[in-house]
C-alpha cells in the first residue's frame, strides 16, 4: 500500500440529460467525450450510494471505443471517493454477464459496466454506463432515480492526480491507498458455466460430429466463446466467428437479430447449415439461436429452456419459477403452468428480475429481445443460453428443429413478431402514445374483423418483493382469443425515438404450426397500424427492423 493521495475536487456544471433508461445511461460517444460528462455521472452514482468506503468496486466494459479512457477516469474517481479495492477486467474488458458474475464471486459492493450493448460503437456511434448492485444486477429504479437527481444538481466531483493505471497486465497495483486488481475477464465466468452445465456431455456431442457456428460479432464474447466452446468443449477451431473484440465491432451493428445477423440465418437455412448457429451482442448478454432450418424466437427459447432446464446439472432440482418481461410472448406461461411453478410478468429491462431472483421466486428469466438468463448471475447471459441449448441437445439427442416442433405440439405455438420503427421524431412518437392512451377506455368490446378487444391498458407493475410501483410500461391491447398487440417506446436509443410494436397470436392446432410468421400475424399487424395510426404519426410505411 502507498500513502493516500490528496483528493482533488473539480468544479463542474450539471447536465440535464443524465436519466438512465432501460439499461443505464446511453448517449452518443461524442456526448460522453465532453469534458466532465462521464465524471458527473460517475460522481452521481457514488453520491447516491452509502457504505462503500473500503469496499470493492468492479469495473469493466465491452471494449468499445472510449472504454479505456472511461476506465481511467472511473478508477481515479473511485479512489478519491474511498473505495478500498477496484477489480478491473484485463484491458478493461468484462462482458455484462461476466461483470455480474465477478461482482457476486468477489462479494464486491457493486460494479460499473461500460456498454451500449447492441448499439454500434465508435467515435460517431454510442457509449453507455450503468451501475450494478452487490447482488450483481442492474440498479433498481430507486437508485437510478437517485443518480439522476444528483446529476441535476452536481457542482463538483472528486478525483486524484495519478498516472494512468496499467490495466493490461494481471496482478495488483496501488493507487494511493486503494488496491487495483486486474483479473482475467474469462476465468470466473468459465468456472461458473462449468458448474452449471454438463461439459462432458457437450464434449461428447461435439466429438460425435455435431457442428456449430457462433458469431461473436467482433464484440466482447469472442474470448469467452473461444475458451469455452473451442477450448473446454472441443468444438472445431473456427467455430467462433469474429472472435476478436474490436472498438467499433468491425463497423457492424452488434445486435444478433434477423437484420444484423442475417448471414447466420441464411447459413442456418442453407444446405451447408451446421447443427446450430448462435450469436451474442456487443456486451454478451443477448443470444440468438438458430437450428438447422429452424429459427427459435427468443420467447420460444425462454419457454423451451424453462421446460428443459432440469436436464442441466445446475438445475437438476427443477426451477422455482419463471419471469418474463411483459412484451415477451406467453409461451413460457404455459410451461410454468404445466410445471406448477410461479410465472411473473415484469416491465421491460433486466433490473426488474433482480428482486424475484434474490427472493428465490424464479430461477429462469427472459425477454423477447433475445435475452435469457437464470439465478446464476443477475444479468441476461448470451453464452449461458447457448450452453443451455447445447446441454439440452446433448441430453435429448434431437435436433433444434425436433425440439421446437415437439414443444409446439405439446404446448401450442405463440406466433410472435416485433416491429421497430427506429429514429422517428420524438413528437410523433409521443403523439402516437398519447393517442393510444386516449383510446384505452373505449377499446374493450370493439370488434375488428375476426378480433374482439377483451381489455386494453397501460401496463403497470407492483414489485411483489419491495412494493415499488412502475407505471406506463407499455400499452396492451388484449383480444378475446388470447392475441395481443403491445406498443412501447424504446429506452435505449440515442437519437430520436424508437417505437416497438409487439404482436402475438396463439395457435393450439399442430396442423397450423407451419405458417410463415408475418403471414400468420397479418390481420393483427394491419390492426396494430390502424389503431395506433402509425403511418400518420411516424411518416413511415414500414418498420425498420422486424424480428
Ligand atoms: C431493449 C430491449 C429490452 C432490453 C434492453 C437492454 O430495451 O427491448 O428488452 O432489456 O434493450 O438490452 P428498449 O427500452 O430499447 O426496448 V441490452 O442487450 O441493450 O443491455
Ligand atoms: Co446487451
Amino acid at each position: 500500500m502507498t500513502a493516500p493521495l490528496p483528493i482533488k475536487t473539480v468544479a463542474t456544471r450539471a447536465f440535464n440529460d443524465q436519466r438512465p433508461g432501460t439499461s443505464g445511461l446511453r448517449k452518443k460517444t461524442k456526448v460522453f467525450e465532453q469534458p466532465h460528462y462521464l465524471a458527473n455521472f460517475v460522481q452521481s452514482i457514488f453520491s447516491s450510494l452509502e457504505g462503500f468506503e473500503g469496499k470493492a468496486l468492479v469495473v469493466g466494459g465491452d471494449g468499445r471505443y472510449f472504454n479505456r479512457e472511461a476506465i481511467q477516469i472511473i478508477l481515479k474517481m473511485a479512489v478519491a471517493n474511498g473505495f478500498g479495492e477496484i477489480i478491473v477486467g484485463r484491458a478493461g474488458i468484462l462482458s455484462t454477464p461476466a461483470a455480474s458474475a465477478v461482482i457476486r464471486h468477489e462479494k464486491a459492493f457493486g460494479g460499473i459496466v461500460l456498454s451500449a450493448s447492441h448499439n454500434p460503437g465508435g467515435p460517431d456511434a454510442d457509449f453507455g454506463i450503468k451501475y450494478n448492485i452487490s447482488a450483481g444486477g442492474p440498479a433498481p429504479e430507486k437508485i437510478t432515480e437517485a443518480i439522476f437527481a444528483h446529476s441535476k444538481v452536481i457542482e463538483s466531483y472528486k478525483t486524484v492526480e495519478a498516472p494512468d493505471v496499467d490495466i493490461d497486465h494481471l496482478g495488483e497495483t496501488f493507487v494511493g491507498a486503494t488496491k487495483v486488481r486486474v483479473i482475467d475477464p474469462v476465468a470466473i465466468y468459465r468456472d461458473l458455466m462449468a458448474s452449471l452445465f454438463d461439459f462432458s456431455a457437450i464434449r461428447a456431442l461435439f466429438a460425435s460430429g455435431f457442428t456449430m457456428k457462433f458469431d461473436a460479432m467482433s464484440a466482447v464474447t469472442g474470448p469467452y466463446a473461444k475458451a469455452i466452446l473451442e477450448g473446454d468443449l472441443g468444438a472445431a477451431p473456427g467455430t467462433v466467428l469474429n472472435g476478436e473484440p474490436l472498438p467499433d465491432f468491425g463497423h457492424h451493428h452488434p445486435d444478433p437479430n434477423l437484420v444484423h445477423a442475417k448471414h447466420l440465418y441464411d447459413l442456418a437455412m442453407s444446405d451447408a447449415a451446421p447443427d446450430i448457429c448462435a450469436a451474442s451482442d456487443g456486451d454478451g448478454d443477448r443470444n440468438l439461436v438458430i437450428g438447422r432450418g429452424q429459427f427459435v424466437t427468443p420467447s420460444d427459447s425462454l419457454a423451451i429452456i424453462a421446460a428443459n432446464a432440469h436436464l442441466a446439472p445446475g438445475y437438476s432440482q427443477g426451477i422455482a419459477g419463471v419471469a418474463r418481461s411483459m412484451p415477451t410472448s406467453g409461451a413460457a406461461d404455459r410451461v410454468a403452468k404445466k410445471l406448477g411453478v410461479g410465472i411473473f410478468e415484469t416491465p421491460t429491462g433486466w433490473k426488474f428480475f433482480g428482486n424475484l431472483l434474490d427472493a428465490g421466486k424464479v430461477t429462469i428469466c427472459g425477454e423477447e429481445s433475445a435475452g435469457a438468463g437464470s439465478n446464476h448471475v443477475r444479468e441476461k447471459d448470451g453464452l449461458w443460453a447457448v450452453l443451455m441449448w447445447l446441454n439440452i441437445l446433448a441430453v435429448r439427442k434431437q435436433s433444434v428443429k425436433e425440439i421446437v416442433r415437439a414443444h409446439w405440439a405439446e404446448f401450442g405455438r405463440n406466433y410472435y413478431s416485433r416491429h421497430d420503427y427506429e429514429e422517428i421524431a420524438t413528437e410523433g412518437a409521443n403523439a402516437l402514445v398519447a393517442g393510444l392512451r386516449e383510446k384505452l377506455a373505449s377499446l374493450p368490446g370493439q370488434i375488428f374483423g375476426s378480433l374482439t378487444v377483451a381489455a386494453a391498458d397501460d401496463f403497470s407493475y407492483l414489485d411483489p418483493i419491495d412494493g415499488s410501483l412502475s407505471q406506463q410500461q407499455g400499452i396492451r391491447i388484449l383480444f378475446a382469443d388470447g392475441s395481443r398487440i403491445v406498443y412501447r417506446l424504446s429506452g435505449t436509443g440515442t437519437s430520436g425515438a424508437t417505437l416497438r410494436v409487439y404482436i402475438e397470436r396463439y395457435e393450439p392446432d399442430p396442423a397450423r404450426h407451419d405458417l410463415e410468421t408475418q403471414a400468420a400475424l397479418a390481420e393483427l399487424i394491419a390492426l396494430a397500424g390502424s389503431i395506433a395510426e402509425i403511418r400518420k404519426h411516424t411518416g413511415r410505411d414500414a418498420p425498420t427492423v422486424i424480428t
